[in-house]
């Protein structure tokens, strides 16, 4: 963190970006970082690859999010945060320019280090025994003495509870409660979050839900849960699915279970994948030998292009029952 906070010192211009479709931690160390070098006196953007998920919209009070353009580029900075990934190909267009760019660059994640382009950080605040991404934000703003106002600390409080499933997963562990039991003294309210959160989905997103389970089959004794998502399905019964999380904890609910898997077709027609384990399987494996990543026991894929969910399925079945 001395490295980081030396060069922190020395930078004016200050960009905060992160992995693409940026999830609740992502966004809520970005908001973290924003509020904490605004602060300190810092020129300070938020560019990240796409805008932010609906359900985390109200950090935008706090935090300006503003979406990558190829044709403006990035703007110049003297020191970049890349917050919840260090794989630089998860940030699509924006990591490119990124790598090319004169600035020095940090990378404030808890997944594990990315070693495929050697030198591309100048300094990291990386532990992936850390819950979430958020509270190495709050780490490092403790490390540098400064006092964040309370949207900070609900922006901390968002990206852990999003990392942990709201502590409920087994990387809810002391350092994340004692975090986020700081974050409560400091003044968030963890229900009026929860509502701002999950309680603001749409009509048509049980329905979504509904659909999914549906197509559920269960695989090595009931050990193994998948299933699948088409736009088409959804189409057709007007509905929607913003999120695969509710489905993932429900499959996970039936006892036999200790794996998950939601494939979920996009918009665009694209494939994902999100995997997800109870005690013993290791998801990220079988998420890395289809090209995806993340963590022991919550993972993704996103399928290349032009892969059919039915052909997303039987790699993923394969992999999955090995
Ligand atoms: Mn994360």
């Amino acid at each position: 963190m001395e490295t980081v906070a030396a060069l922190l010192a020395d930078a004016q211009r200050i960009l905060i970006t992160g992995h693409m479709k940026a999830d609740g931690d992502c966004l809520g160390t970005e908001s973290v970082l924003f509020q904490m070098c605004t602060v300190l006196g810092k020129d300070v953007r938020v560019v990240n690859p796409d805008p932010p998920d609906s359900r985390f919209s109200f950090l935008a009070e706090h935090c300006p999010f503003e979406v990558y353009q190829q044709e403006k580029g990035l703007p110049e900075f003297d020191l970049a945060f890349v917050c919840d990934c260090s794989v630089l190909p998860r940030l699509g267009e924006l990591g490119s320019s990124l790598a090319s760019a004169s600035g020095n660059r940090v990378v404030v994640d808890h997944h594990p280090l990315d070693q495929t382009m050697p030198g591309l950080w100048q300094a990291m605040i990386l532990d992936p025994t850390a819950a979430a991404s958020g509270l190495l934000a709050i780490r490092f703003a403790e490390f540098l003495g400064v006092e964040l106002p309370v949207s900070a600390l609900e922006a901390a409080f968002a990206a852990i509870a999003a990392d942990t499933g709201w502590f409920k997963y087994s990387n809810a562990d002391y350092p994340a409660w004692e975090c986020a039991a700081k974050l409560v003294e400091g003044g968030v309210v963890p229900d009026s979050l929860y509502r701002a959160i999950h309680q603001n989905s749409l009509q048509g997103h049980p329905v979504g839900i509904g659909l999914a389970l549906c197509n559920v089959q269960y695989f090595d004794n009931g050990r193994i849960a998948m299933t699948k998502i088409s736009q088409a399905e959804l189409q057709a019964a007007n509905a929607i699915l913003d999120d695969t999380d509710e489905v993932l904890d429900i499959l996970r609910a039936v006892k036999s279970v200790d794996a998950v898997a939601v494939l979920y077709e996009k918009e665009d027609g694209g494939i994902k994948a999100s995997l997800r384990s109870k005690v013993t399987t290791d998801v990220r494996e079988i998420a890395s030998r289809l090209g995806g990543g993340g963590h022991v026991r919550a993972s993704g894929v996103s399928f290349q292009e032009g892969v059919s969910l039915d052909e997303a399925w039987k790699m993923l079945q394969r992999e999955f029952c090995a």
